[in-house]
């Protein structure tokens, strides 16, 4: 533009100068001729100077004219400049290209770790740069503030650089998909008992009882209840008090390691409800199939392949690509289902591995591995103790499990990261940390779990209930 408008100059100036000179002789002329020509006869002789001069004079306008043009077209053009940024910085402040936010949490634990060369690579990465990365994922959101499974924690998580979500999926008594980590916990992650529809719950409220110290108790199904129904109750933090005597103490029982900070507004979601949200979010989706608490088929008739085929539908209709989409679940029958059904989405559905920790009889083997590839099964995912271990040394190092599951050539994902309290109190809460016990003790420790799982059994996604702490280590690494 700035060129432009130079040229523009130039050209006034050179045609200026011209103008300048043609005076100049024309000065001279009459001069030369004054005492001889009448008025009249230097007015008629100076005619073909007047005529150069128009014609120049002309040209110059021209000249001029087609340079307005061109700056009218410059202008335009900047008018379009203008507005794509203004449509970039848009898509940009959209939760798709958000700037990620990471708060406080991961620098306190990474300036909590023990003296180390990691400790030294992270503290290199504190002010970032921080990018959503698909290495993170949202386990039921961000639930070590937010209550889990609610528009409020999926969008802190997508704050927070996860890059994949995940909504737990059950179903209401008209048998819509909703996301509840189990068809059985309204009582505990709901204000349920505190509404009228308590009356609905298949077990109501009974209170601890402390002659014969029986502790309190309810059970409220989300097939209990209609879809209108789940819609007008609210997401609290998953947690209960075993020795309430009322309703109000039952469902105060939050462990102080989280908050009750953001309960004031969770905001239930169904599954086609989440698909929207973290669509508009810019993550992908790991919706996982929760096994029914109810007997199935559901009133004799909503199989469990219904029930496996109806969240698929939902990515169908919403027009979701199978390769954004890392459908789970623990039943290993809903995974070959979806190898014979749904080949697209089964290229990533995720084996969840409970047999590691339900199975007493469970050990890991190539040959288990091998026959989960053959059969078509691509990633599983264990809880993190299954893939960690420690050496002579008390080194964090791989597992067998981890071993043994890459031989085979399958992907691995792991959870849960950010589950397990303060690691000060591991001893208490030991279940994610148990194979390595005796290499944890305080919080920053948990970047040395993240680092073997990353760098050493070469997991490709972990979740986290607080994805930050994920976010931060994969921007630090690099992961994409
Ligand atoms: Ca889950
Ligand atoms: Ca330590």
């Amino acid at each position: 533009m700035q060129k432009k408008l130079g040229k523009l100059a130039l050209a006034c100036a050179f045609f200026a100068g011209a103008a300048t000179s043609v005076s100049a002789n024309n000065n001279e002329w009459i001069k030369q001729n004054y005492n001889a020509h009448s008025f009249y006869q230097l007015q008629y002789n100076s005619v073909p100077w007047r005529r150069g001069y128009t014609y120049q004079v002309r040209q110059l306008k021209r000249q001029v004219s087609r340079l307005q043009y061109k700056n009218y077209r410059l202008q335009d053009r900047l008018y379009q400049v203008k507005e794509t940024n203004q449509q970039l910085r848009d898509e940009l402040s959209s939760a798709n290209m958000q700037p990620i936010q990471l708060g406080p949490r991961p620098l306190f634990l990474v300036e909590d770790m023990d003296a180390s060369p990691l400790k030294t690579q992270l503290q290199q990465c504190a002010s970032g740069p921080f990018v959503k990365t698909d290495f993170s994922i949202g386990h039921r959101g961000a639930p070590l503030q937010f209550p889990e499974h609610t528009k409020e924690s999926y969008e802190a998580a997508a704050k927070m650089g996860a890059g994949i979500m995940e909504c737990d999926v059950t179903f209401t008594k008209d048998r819509e998909l909703v996301c509840r980590h189990s068809q059985s916990d309204l009582h505990t992650t709901t204000n349920i008992l505190e509404t009228p529809l308590a009356e609905k719950c298949s077990l109501p409220f009974t209170p601890y009882d402390s002659a014969t110290d029986t502790l309190a108790s309810a059970q409220c199904l989300t097939s209990d209840i209609t879809l209108a129904e789940f819609k007008t109750l609210q997401g609290k933090m998953d947690a209960f008090n075993p020795k309430a005597t009322t309703v109000a103490e039952y469902l105060d029982g939050t462990p102080n390691y989280r908050t009750d900070l953001y309960s004031t507004r969770g905001t239930l979601m169904t599954h086609k409800e989440s698909i929207e949200l973290f669509k508009k979010l810019g993550v992908k989706f790991t919706p996982e199939l929760k096994a029914p608490s109810v007997e199935m088929p559901y009133e004799g008739e909503y199989t469990q392949e219904d029930y496996a085929q109806a969240m698929i539908n939902d990515y169908i209709d919403a027009g979701v690509d199978p390769k954004d989409v890392w459908v789970q679940s623990f039943n290993l029958e809903d995974v070959k289902y979806w190898i014979a059904n749904e080949p697209a989405f089964a290229e990533q559905a995720v084996y969840l591995d409970s047999r590691v920790y339900a199975d007493p009889s469970f050990e890991a083997s190539l040959t288990d591995f091998e026959q989960l590839k053959s059969a078509g099964v691509n990633i599983v995912a264990p809880p993190t103790f299954a893939l960690v271990t420690t050496d002579a040394q008390n080194n964090i190092v791989p597992s067998e499990y981890a071993k043994l599951a890459k031989q085979a050539g399958l992907d691995i994902i792991t959870w849960t990261i950010e589950r397990s309290g303060p690691l000060t109190d591991i001893a208490n809460n030991p279940f994610y940390y148990s194979s390595v016990l005796d290499a944890v003790n305080n919080d920053g420790d948990m970047f040395n779990v993240i680092d073997v799982l990353a760098q050493d059994v070469g997991v490709i996604g972990i979740f986290s209930d607080w994805p930050a702490t994920t976010s931060y280590y994969a921007s630090c690494m690099n992961l994409q």
